[in-house]
């Protein structure tokens, strides 16, 4: 007997390695469901990812994963269309659309000691199971070298699926711009704890980032200032597509605001003709707000605004455009209600779905608008009254461009101090007593760029707060706790420092 179990060992079963606890990893978004059954299972450099044939989106969700793991396991798996389950030892991914309650962006993984299998309803879901696996890897998987790692992961069942539908961050390139690869870099830590929406904040009156071929001076002009006085910049169209394709690859939409009627100096010294008065207003390098305007009552107002929109749409896959609407405070409300009418349509009639502040609620809204409520209840009140749904963005604990507290190196604090604790610790469905659970189509947090110059500062502000919002979105509320995430998320230190994350290092979170 004792020969045999020697044998068995020296085999290399599971027992030759320690027992495990799937329940008790700290994943973040935490899951619907886990159970664990003790095991390991260890990516090799043999293993293959079979995906199931004739699905090109299953196919390249196998690719995807076989990216991420290959620069820290040095490890070049192979990516094979099977039409069975796998063979033991290796990864299968495949479709179940039968499996109804996982929707859109569910999935069940299956971890034994002789397999892994990922299966979703939709493609999507696979995309959001391979980033429950990156964190069931040793944290030295976000190496950007090859590590030396025996590569275990846990076994045990995952079953899980969003609470929200709308799992959103906002970065703001127009009060300082940022550069292809940070906007790149920014989408990856989203993919990290399962966002699915990026808004990008395209114009405001310290700049315009986005080429638009048929008003070129909004880039020749426009584009060339941000807070500070710095240079500025812009994305190219062709720029944009790969950020969206990007984004693509990892679930995530581009929203494109453009934010009008106010928040336009970029656009107002770049045309004279988009003034009241016919002349062009200087390039603003401040952070003061609410003191610019499109002249409302001109015909060629609207003929920019349809160009604009008309390229956006064409060059966004993505069913949303973000016509800002927020803080047109020379604006008159009489002129501010037509020109939302007007604007909404036209996003409409390019095939779009409209997305404003909380603002828009006071003009008729389209037919599917969807608000985003970050200051005003009333406002959200009214698109409620409406039959409209809202995202969530109360810049009380979703603004992450507030200080953490007075000593924070960056950040407002017109909102409030947010620590990781009060960022983390609210209900979208129950911080408004007149929103609730139906009315909400997510959650979103944002980052304002005032006092954000660079990759640094975004760290700085992001993390670790952005974990949070991820699990908010994604994570039924009764499974959510503030004292067990912090030890969750103190736990994904290493995978910050492996990343080069400059991180915030919050005294509320039990760093490990
Ligand atoms: C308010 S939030 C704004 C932005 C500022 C931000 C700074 C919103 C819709 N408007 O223009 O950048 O505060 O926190």
């Amino acid at each position: 007997i004792l020969l045999i179990a020697l044998l068995l060992g020296l085999a290399g079963c599971n027992s030759s390695y320690p027992p495990t606890d799937l329940s008790a990893e700290p994943l973040i978004p935490v899951p619907v469901s886990v159970t664990s059954d003790g095991n390991s299972f260890q990516l090799r450099h043999d293993v293959t990812i079979f995906v199931e044939e004739g699905n090109a989106d299953v196919a390249n969700a196998g690719e995807y994963l076989a990216r991420l793991l290959f620069p820290a396991t040095g490890f070049d798996l192979e990516v094979e269309a099977t039409k069975r389950s796998p063979v033991k030892g290796h990864i299968y991914m495949h479709l179940d659309p039968a499996d109804s309650e996982l929707g859109k962006e569910g999935y069940e993984l299956n971890i034994s000691d002789s397999g892994l299998e990922l299966k979703a309803a939709e493609p999507a879901g696979l995309i959001m199971g391979i980033a429950t696996i990156r964190q069931l890897l040793p944290s030295a998987i976000e190496s950007s070298s090859v590590q030396d790692s025996a590569w275990l992961m846990p076994t045990g069942v995952i079953r899980d699926y969003p609470e929200y539908a709308y799992r959103g961050a906002m970065l703001d390139v127009a009060r300082h711009f940022f550069p292809v690869e940070d906007v790149k870099r920014f989408i990856d830590y989203l993919a990290m704890y399962k966002f699915n929406r990026l808004h990008l904040h395209l114009s405001d009156d310290q700049g315009w980032r986005i080429e638009i071929k048929s008003w070129p001076k909004l880039t020749e002009i426009g584009s060339k200032s941000e807070v500070g006085g710095g240079e500025g910049g812009f994305y190219t169209q062709e720029e944009y597509r790969e950020l969206v394709a990007y984004a693509a690859q990892r679930n995530i939409m581009i929203i494109p605001e453009i934010d009008m009627p106010g928040h336009t100096n970029a656009a107002l010294a770049s045309y004279p003709e988009l003034n009241c008065d016919g002349r062009a207003t200087e390039l603003y390098t401040g952070i003061e707000v609410g003191f610019s305007t499109l002249c409302t009552k001109k015909e060629i107002v609207y003929d920019f605004i349809g160009d604009v929109v008309r390229e956006l749409a064409v060059m966004t896959p993505g069913k949303y455009i973000h016509i800002g609407g927020d803080e047109s405070h020379v604006t008159p409300m009489e002129d501010y209600i037509p020109f939302i009418e007007r604007v909404q349509k036209m996003v409409t009639d390019a095939g779009k779905t409209v997305i404003g502040w909380d603002e828009i609620a006071n003009a008729e809204l389209a037919p599917d608008a969807v608000v985003q409520y970050w200051a005003q209840a009333e406002n959200a009140q009214k698109a409620i009254d409406q039959g409209r749904k809202v995202i969530m963005s109360p810049a009380t604990h979703a603004y992450m461009d507030m200080q953490y507290d007075s000593t924070s190196r960056i950040g407002l604090h017109w909102a409030a101090y947010i620590e990781v604790d009060k960022a983390y610790d609210w209900d979208p469905a129950s911080i408004e007593p007149s929103i609730s659970r139906d009315d909400i189509l997510g959650i979103e947090a944002a980052l304002w760029t005032e006092t954000v110059t660079n990759i640094e500062d975004i760290d700085y502000l992001v993390f670790p707060r952005l974990p949070g919002y991820g699990e908010i979105g994604w994570s039924p509320s009764d499974k959510r706790n503030w004292s067990d995430y912090a030890r969750r998320l103190g736990a994904h230190q290493n995978r910050f420092d492996v990343l080069g994350i400059h991180y915030y290092q919050s005294p509320k979170v039990q760093w490990k």
